[in-house]
């Protein structure tokens, strides 16, 4: 089912009760930045399964970031998977990769092979609670190539996702609330033109894992 974004409510729930487990939800008129939304991707034990392996066995890590002449531990824990090759980085954070575990390289082939793209790279985010996020930004590195298809895999409690235009304000934020086991991903010009966050909520003190698989052009 294709659905246009004007025509959404405030937030779309993942729950919804459309047959289609695949929605494309264009981010412009022109269809230039698009998502790609499959909802249950994974089945909810799979899902489940999944959550308490990585919660346990990922070797999670606060970075810290530098703002306004002042470090501070970012709100969330992460860790970066890839090829060595893979070297990415953001914010004055260098990430060195950890090797793909079977577990993780299984989910990758199987988001590969629903949605066509290949990558070789993972960052892994744990919101240990509401409390932990992600503040609005563009997935827009350079190593990510011109155009980055980010596949983002939810694992754990359900969180809101939103996304809102970087310089328009004529289109209105979108939010998602993604649920375990649904695979988001964003492609086309999204990056260019949209910035996406996982807001901190007072809703839960429940963790999630965010998997986003990308793609790295190494020089
Ligand atoms: O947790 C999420 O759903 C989003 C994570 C994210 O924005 C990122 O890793 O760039």
């Amino acid at each position: 089912m294709q659905q246009d974004l004007f025509t959404q409510p405030d937030a779309v729930d993942s729950k919804n009760n459309s047959e289609d487990p695949v929605e494309t939800l264009y981010l412009d008129p022109e269809r230039l930045s698009f998502l790609q939304f499959y909802r249950g991707f994974l089945n909810p034990d799979r899902a489940a399964s999944l959550f308490k392996t990585l919660q346990k066995d990922v070797p999670w890590r606060q970075d810290r970031i530098r703002i306004a002449g002042k470090e501070i531990p970012i709100p969330r824990l992460q860790a970066w998977f890839g090829n060595i090759d893979a070297q990415y980085g953001y914010s004055g954070i260098a990430l060195t990769p950890i090797p793909f575990s079977p577990t993780l390289s299984e989910i990758k082939n199987a988001i590969e092979a629903t949605c066509g793209d290949n990558f070789n790279s993972l960052l892994a985010n744990y919101y240990r609670d509401g409390q932990d996020s992600v503040s609005w930004h563009a997935d827009d590195e350079t190593e990510l190539g011109t155009n980055p298809v980010i596949a983002s895999l939810s694992l754990g409690e359900t969180r809101r996702f939103s996304l809102k235009h970087k310089h328009d304000k004529s289109f209105d934020t979108l939010h998602l609330d993604l649920h375990q086991g649904d695979l988001l991903i964003m492609a086309g010009e999204t990056q260019h033109h949209w910035l996406h966050q996982v807001a901190k909520t007072k809703k839960t003190r429940e963790p999630r894992i965010n998997l986003t698989f990308r793609k790295i052009y190494v020089k």
